[in-house]
């Protein structure tokens, strides 16, 4: 069985320049508050050891970037969201379409399968229902297939499991945009389960019979994610 490995080289470039910007912004938002800490706060993480030490301190988890592809880029005139399959009205979102439809906030906790955890992160973004309302599901659609714009990750949901009270499709993350690392503009996030069912960087829903395996489930993961091991 394959396992998960952090961002391949040719991603890093990307990665470490968005941390040296954020990083500058990072020191400053101490004063800002908690808020603002927040936001820095996920980039800042994975470099602990290398932060003075006050800074150090405060630090409790962290995420690590995955990607097994290189990170797709992302231009904002350009993306869309197709979401098809059995649904009675095919349709195309652009981004600005994503973010008029009603928002959704939480803070959640995120698990990866590997063991590493990042506790209360911030999402913002649309709940299933009211982003799938647009295209009307036809009755026997009882699964969402999510495709990721890097052309190689895919996972797939039942529907009662997209339509559980705390899945979304996120686009912000510590109250600011999605990052490019993260998955900009959009990813799905599913706190009941472990990470590796929240494609990032989405760029297709398809609405199905019933699930599919995914990109890790193809190498060995189980296809019901759920953290504490329910059926
Ligand atoms: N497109 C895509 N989405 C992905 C992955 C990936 O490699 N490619 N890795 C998954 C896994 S295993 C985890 S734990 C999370 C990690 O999210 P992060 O990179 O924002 O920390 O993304 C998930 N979504
Ligand atoms: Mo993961």
């Amino acid at each position: 069985m394959d396992i998960e490995r952090p961002a391949p080289d040719d991603a890093r470039p990307y990665g470490r320049r968005t941390f040296l910007t954020l990083v500058a912004g990072g020191a400053s938002s101490l004063l800002w508050g908690p808020a603002a800490w927040n936001i820095a706060r996920d980039v800042l993480l994975p470099v602990a050891g290398v932060l003075p030490p006050p800074l150090g301190g405060l630090v409790r988890s962290g995420w690590r970037i995955y990607s097994v592809t290189s990170i797709p880029h992302f231009d904002p005139a350009r993306w869309s969201l197709k979401i098809d399959g059995l649904v009675e009205q095919p349709v195309e979102l652009s981004y600005a379409d994503l973010r008029a439809l009603p928002r959704a906030e939480q803070v959640t906790d995120f698990h990866c399968v590997t063991g590493w955890s990042v506790s209360d992160v911030r999402w913002g973004g649309v709940r299933f229902r009211d982003l799938l309302a647009a295209v009307r599901p036809l009755p026997a659609a009882q699964a969402v297939g999510f495709f990721s714009a890097d052309g190689a990750y895919s996972d797939s949901l039942t529907m009662d499991q997209a339509y559980l009270g705390d899945a979304m499709l996120a686009y912000q993350m510590g109250g600011a945009p999605l990052t490019r690392p993260h998955g900009a503009p959009a990813r799905v996030v599913i706190p009941e389960m472990y990470g590796y069912k929240g494609v990032k960087w989405l760029n297709r829903i398809t609405l199905l019979e019933r699930p599919f395996d995914g990109y890790w489930e193809n190498r060995g993961y189980d296809r019901n994610a759920w953290i504490d091991h329910r059926a």
